[in-house]
């Protein structure tokens, strides 16, 4: 079996490793070419722990190789990006050139999946696609979606172990798809088709976003109410059917923060809460933001001078260097915009530079600042003395209560 994968990101690579380590031929095509060369030197390009080691074993072994361009194979996974344009369209731009650079390659009894994230219809349309480039292929290839569920830091072992849903355009199709992922997926396949499988990632991730609209949505009241929104979620959760997430500073990455749009562009009449939810968990960055400003305004008041402010993470999440989409960096662009004359600090310990903000080392910012800002709950920040004579705002619970 070789399988030609297109797109070498934070899926595509893991998951061509993961194939060529389980006896797959594995050809990965980027167009990056600093990418190619760094995977065929067994580098990676991205940060995930322990996937170096197993780069090294399937390059060395000859399991993986990288190049630019596709190569014939048995199957071909499309895993490249789909972001949205300015107003919040999907752009499946990549997925149809990825598409188009393999139809020269398929042949009788081929398997075609696609993975990145897609509006509902993208199978049946690149279907449409490859069919009328290569009629002469109509029922006898396969053609199916599969979306990946990995949890950035834990990938190696959730795409081996997670369930994963697999729709084709045909039964045949599915089936075919399934045989394939049998090779190293050891949680439960489960067959559907194209369009659910294709609504089944943007349902996991709305809802994760609605969930988590809900918990900044009772941050906002509980702040006017002058009660402890983290005592108060731990309580309600001590119901035996109430589970509430976290409050934060917003929501980022490029997923959760992402995909309810290709709900919400398609369907706007009928996608009223996920559009809310969008709305709520963008809006409590900008809230956020405010915040800030006014505590700046009320140490000048008080004081008579402008404060030392520290901004505490930046990447989206804790514990992460990743800074797609962050909310932390919306808070703080929004905050240095309103020109307050404060000193801003910005501290952020996963990464060494950041390509806007000058960083300072936290526990540094943490001295100087009089007003402390908790944006991302790092654990390094957790071990910090709750500080009696500074202000703190503390946006994502590193002190509970
Ligand atoms: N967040 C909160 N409160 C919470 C939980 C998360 O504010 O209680 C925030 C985080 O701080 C972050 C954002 O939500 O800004 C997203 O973080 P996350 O950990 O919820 O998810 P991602 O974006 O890292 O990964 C998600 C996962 N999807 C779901 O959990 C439904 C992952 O399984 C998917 O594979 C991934 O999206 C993806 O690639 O789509």
């Amino acid at each position: 079996m070789k399988a030609c994968f297109m797109g070498l990101g934070y899926i595509g690579l893991p998951t061509a490793i993961t194939a060529a380590m389980h006896g797959v031929d594995v050809i990965g095509v980027d167009i990056n070419p600093t990418v190619v060369e760094k995977t065929n030197a067994g580098q990676l390009h991205i940060i995930e722990p322990g996937l170096g080691e197993r780069l090294r074993e399937v390059t060395a072994n000859g399991k993986l190789r990288a190049s630019v361009v596709p190569e014939p194979a048995d199957a071909y996974f499309i895993v490249v990006p789909t972001p949205f344009k300015g107003n919040h369209q999907p752009d499946i731009s990549y997925v149809q050139a990825a598409t188009e650079a393999v139809v020269p390659f398929l042949k009788d009894g081929d398997l075609y999946v696609i993975e990145s994230t897609s509006p509902v219809g993208t199978t049946e349309l690149m279907a449409e696609l490859i069919f009328s480039l290569r009629p002469e292929l109509k029922g006898k290839i396969s053609i199916a979606y599969c979306p990946e569920r990995v949890l950035p830091g834990n990938v190696l072992y959730e795409l081996v172990h997670n369930d994963r849903v697999i729709g084709g355009v045909d039964d045949a199709s599915t089936a075919k798809a399934m045989d394939f992922y049998k090779r190293f997926v050891s949680g439960e396949l489960h067959a559907t088709n194209a369009r659910t499988a294709e609504m089944c990632k943007l349902t996991e991730n709305s809802s994760r976003d609605v969930q988590i609209a809900f918990a900044n949505e009772l941050s906002l009241i509980c702040d006017r109410a002058g009660i402890n929104v983290w005592d108060l979620i731990r309580l309600a959760n001590k119901h035996p059917r109430v589970n509430i997430l976290q409050p934060g500073c917003g929501v980022g990455g490029h997923c959760i923060a992402v995909d309810p749009y290709f709900i919400t562009s398609a369907f706007p009449e009928e996608s009223k809460i996920i559009a809310t939810a969008r709305h709520i968990n963008n809006y409590k960055a900008e809230w956020c933001a405010e915040k800030v400003i006014n505590a700046i305004l009320r140490f000048e008041l008080d004081n008579n001078r402008k404060p030392v402010v520290a901004m505490m993470g930046v990447a989206f999440k804790p514990d992460i260097d990743d800074l797609r989409e962050s909310p932390a960096k919306t808070i703080i662009d929004n905050v240095m915009e309103a020109r307050t004359g404060a000193e801003i600090l910005v501290s952020e310990p996963n990464v060494k530079s950041h390509p806007q903000f000058k960083l300072t080392p936290y526990a540094e910012a943490f001295d100087k600042a009089d007003i402390i800002v908790f944006l991302t709950a790092h654990t390094p920040f957790k071990q910090l003395p709750w500080p009696d004579q500074k202000k703190v705002l503390d946006f994502c619970g590193i002190f509970k209560h």
